[in-house]
């Protein structure tokens, strides 16, 4: 189990007959200015740090940019806002993200989305959020207790981010603490992850005062206007907002 066996799985399904046929027909039609680019069409896995301390949680690919180049919010203004940003915040070695091959490395974050395949006018349905959900929550899984906070871009977002931690054992609060810029919630792991050895504890031969358990895994979600260009654009996100977000996030991993 790991996120390059995830990953290998992840870009094979065709799981969602809309969504298949939206990826492959905008990879035929093209836009004209990536006339001459092989699109990706397929599924887009997460990108990043393997032991990040953030995981930044979108909507999903765009049509001509992840969905063109096959690396998450590479190739569109979505991305170059955001990757600035990261540059800007010392997450990120280079201001700009153009291809798969073109040097980004991020150190500390990563980045994902809870659906996977390019969606007509941005937009999933809630049945295609549900079906793509286990692939966000292995992922999470998989990043495991280094992933302290979750940069959260939008009210879909942070649905779908919800929904997935309730299910996975998280302490999700009823009502569902409602996404705003700036909101910042976290949450404990009820039950310990999958696969954990609960009396791994006594294994080296320490037990802890009291026998107390271990202190709780938290995750700390930090809400923040999606960066596509109807918020950039507008001045609704600015630069100035969203590295606030980062650095916040930086400070509650600990980076
Ligand atoms: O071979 P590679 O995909 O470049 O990843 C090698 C290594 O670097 C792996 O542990 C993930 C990590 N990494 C990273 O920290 N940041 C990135 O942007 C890409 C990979
Ligand atoms: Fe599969 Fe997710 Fe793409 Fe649906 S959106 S086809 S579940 S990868």
């Amino acid at each position: 189990p790991s996120l390059a066996a995830l990953d290998d799985h992840l870009i094979q399904c065709r799981a969602c007959p809309r969504l298949v046929a939206w990826r492959e027909h905008v990879a035929e039609v093209k836009r004209a200015s990536f006339r001459d680019d092989d699109y990706w069409a397929r599924p887009v896995p997460g990108f990043g740090d393997e032991r990040a301390g953030i995981l930044v949680v979108g909507l999903a690919p765009a049509a001509h940019g992840a969905n063109r180049t096959g690396r998450m919010f590479t190739g569109d203004r979505s991305g170059d806002f955001l990757f600035a940003s990261m540059h800007r915040t010392g997450l990120a070695n280079q201001a700009t993200s153009v291809s798969a091959d073109d040097g980004l490395r991020l150190t500390g974050i990563r980045v994902t989305a809870p659906v996977r395949c390019a969606p007509p006018d941005n937009k999933p349905t809630p049945e295609e959020r549900r079906r793509c959900g286990p692939y966000l929550a292995r992922e999470v899984e998989l990043l495991g207790e280094t992933v302290r906070v979750a940069v959260v871009l939008g009210g879909f977002g942070w649905q779908a981010l919800l929904s997935t931690l309730a299910e996975q054992g998280w302490d999700v609060p009823r009502p569902r603490p409602r996404f705003t810029h700036g909101a910042e919630v976290t949450l404990r792991r009820r039950t310990p992850a999958p696969g954990t050895d609960t009396a791994g504890a006594h294994h080296d031969g320490e037990v802890p005062d009291g026998g107390q358990p271990p202190p709780a895994q938290t995750l700390t979600l930090l809400g923040c206007f999606h960066v596509s260009q109807q918020n950039t654009f507008t001045g609704r996100l600015t630069p100035q907002m969203l590295d606030d977000v980062l650095l916040r996030a930086r400070d509650l991993a600990g980076l």
